[in-house]
């Protein structure tokens, strides 16, 4: 059995020293450059791949994580080891948000598969193990933000687009974008774009919703931004969608028995009026 102090450590030392532990909402700067992360599921091979990047970086450049850190992959020890000791390191420069499999109501994950549990039981026994999942689950889930905006271009978020159950368009305001009720909160993490206008009911589960065009057109519009980017289907690998409106990114494809997986590093100084602009900023892997 391995031993889990040091991923403990880091987890206690998470909420005093990541800088956005207590924030909802990040206002990133359009300097220098952000890799963006799409889900990575506990596969540790690909999180390894996309982190060559970070030798190139500069100490304006920022790594964008869309959540969703474990479950499906084998390896979450690693990723969370890894992940929380960057989170540490760049700070600042360092935006972890939270997705669907990063989030608890009281000490319930609500979401399926969850086996976080059980495969830190298999690496590190079964007591540590239980309460290495504990601990994550107490001190990074409830200190992980929710989305963060570059003015005027991006705002990233894992799911989308929250529609408080309207058929068509949202009226969800900036206000409730930085600092969400629980409902707000759970169709950020959990809904899924749609080539409709309408918005829909996703298969997903309660309270979960596709939304529209017209849903995201008036949120970009509300957060005077261009682009969501986002996450949450890994199986799009790099999908345009909605007329440019949406990217979603996949970095998994380990977790997912693809062959390909995908990150973007964004030169955020750049205008940008589609998403098929972050196609030149993608870059392809192999699994
Ligand atoms: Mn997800």
């Amino acid at each position: 059995m391995q031993d889990s102090s040091y991923l403990l450590e880091l987890c206690d030392r998470f909420k005093g020293e990541y800088p956005y532990a207590s924030k909802k909402f990040v206002e990133l700067s359009s300097e220098g450059r952000a890799l963006v992360v799409g889900d990575i599921h506990a596969d540790f091979k690909s999180l390894e791949r996309i982190y060559t990047e970070i030798k190139n970086l500069g100490k304006n450049d920022k790594i964008v994580h869309l959540g969703d850190y474990a479950d499906r992959g084998n390896e979450p020890h690693l990723v969370y080891t890894t992940i929380l000791s960057a989170a540490l390191e760049y700070g600042e420069n360092f935006i972890m948000l939270k997705g669907n499999h990063d989030h608890a109501t009281g000490d319930r994950p609500l979401v399926h598969p969850f086996d976080l549990d059980l495969k830190l039981q298999l690496v590190f026994g079964v007591d540590e193990g239980r309460e290495v999942c504990r601990q994550i689950m107490k001190k990074v889930w409830p200190n992980l933000p929710y989305s963060a905006i570059v003015e005027e271009k991006y705002w990233f978020v894992h799911g989308g687009v929250p529609t408080k159950g309207k058929l068509e368009g949202t009226d969800v305001k900036r206000k409730e974008i930085e600092n969400p009720d629980e409902e707000i909160l759970w169709e950020m993490l959990w809904n899924d774009p749609t080539e409709d206008r309408k918005n829909g009911l996703s298969l997903r589960g309660y309270n979960i919703y596709t939304f529209g065009k017209t849903a995201t057109k008036d949120l970009l519009n509300e957060l005077n931004v261009k682009v969501v980017v986002r996450s949450h289907e890994p199986y799009k690998l790099l999908k345009v969608e909605q007329d440019g409106m949406v990217l979603t990114i996949g970095s998994c494809p380990n977790a997912y028995s693809m062959d390909k997986g995908a990150y973007l590093l964004i030169d955020l100084e750049k205008e940008v009026n589609s998403a098929k602009e972050l196609l030149n900023f993608a870059t392809i892997f192999r699994a």
